[in-house]
């Protein structure tokens, strides 16, 4: 059985990449709802619905585990479908919080996402409830998304948008910077130099595969036998966008995509 990983578009396959290193016996099947990206400024109950409806699809596939690979479907979504799911459901902004609070040495943290993620206060809830007096500093980078999603992602493109952006921290200093959407690990070379070397970069997608894998271990669900995974990718918007993104990003070739 796979596990399943959703996202609003291609941002989820920084999750999936982190998943075929640490979990190289599992099939996944991936759906990236690019048709109705971004997901960033849509009302709560308008993602939720998407969330629960592609969880249906999902499940259809056989999943033995969902992994929410998008910030926003978790801010909104998250204990909707863990409440009507009989499987494992995984989000991205707990791991992601916990770590912060992990690594930072002076709990000035900062969260970039989307802005239904930083109005949501799920980062800031996530990270106060483990360290009461964290300051926080929540940036909503919309722009980010789009970059991203154009393909535009790469250091050379992204560097002079991602500082010009990024310069707010200047003002507002952080020690830790939590890539609270998963689309931005794909610009981490460009974030990486706009915040300088002083400030820990959090990839939540990283962690949540970490826990994820904690988790499926936990209740037995992990493949332990070398049988061959199968990986197969679904967008709801082009395909032939998808693949160039997803084959550079996740260094593969012949992806199953449809
Ligand atoms: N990748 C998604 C996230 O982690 O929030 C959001 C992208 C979007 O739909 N704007």
């Amino acid at each position: 059985q796979p596990i399943g990983f959703f996202d609003s578009g291609v941002g989820g396959l920084t999750v999936v990449k982190e998943a075929l290193k640490q979990l190289p016996n599992e099939s996944i099947v991936f759906l990236g709802d690019q048709a109705r990206l971004p997901y960033g400024p849509r009302p709560t109950q308008e993602v939720a619905h998407f969330g629960q409806q592609i969880a249906g699809f999902l499940l259809d596939q056989n999943i033995k585990a969902l992994v929410l690979a998008c910030n926003t479907a978790t801010a909104a979504a998250l204990p909707i479908l863990q409440a009507r799911l009989s499987i494992p459901v995984i989000g991205v902004i707990d791991s992601g919080s916990q770590t912060a609070v992990k690594v930072s040495a002076n709990q000035h943290i900062g969260v970039i996402a989307t802005e239904g993620t930083i109005n949501s206060h799920a980062y800031q809830q996530a990270i106060s409830s483990r360290s009461p007096h964290a300051k926080i500093e929540g940036l909503a980078c919309p722009e980010f998304v789009t970059m991203v999603e154009a393909g535009q992602y790469h250091e050379t493109q992204a560097a002079a948008k991602v500082a010009e952006r990024l310069s707010y921290f200047r003002k507002h200093p952080v020690d830790t910077l939590i890539l609270g959407c998963t689309h931005f690990p794909l610009l981490r070379p460009a974030i990486a130099s706009a915040v300088g070397p002083g400030v820990t970069l959090v990839d939540s997608g990283v962690e949540t595969v970490t826990v994820a894998k904690r988790l499926l271990a936990d209740k037995g669900l992990l493949n332990h036998d070398q049988i061959q995974p199968v990986h197969k990718f679904y967008t709801t918007g082009n395909v032939a966008n998808f693949r160039k993104i997803a084959e550079d990003w996740l260094e593969l070739s012949g992806l199953d995509i449809s």
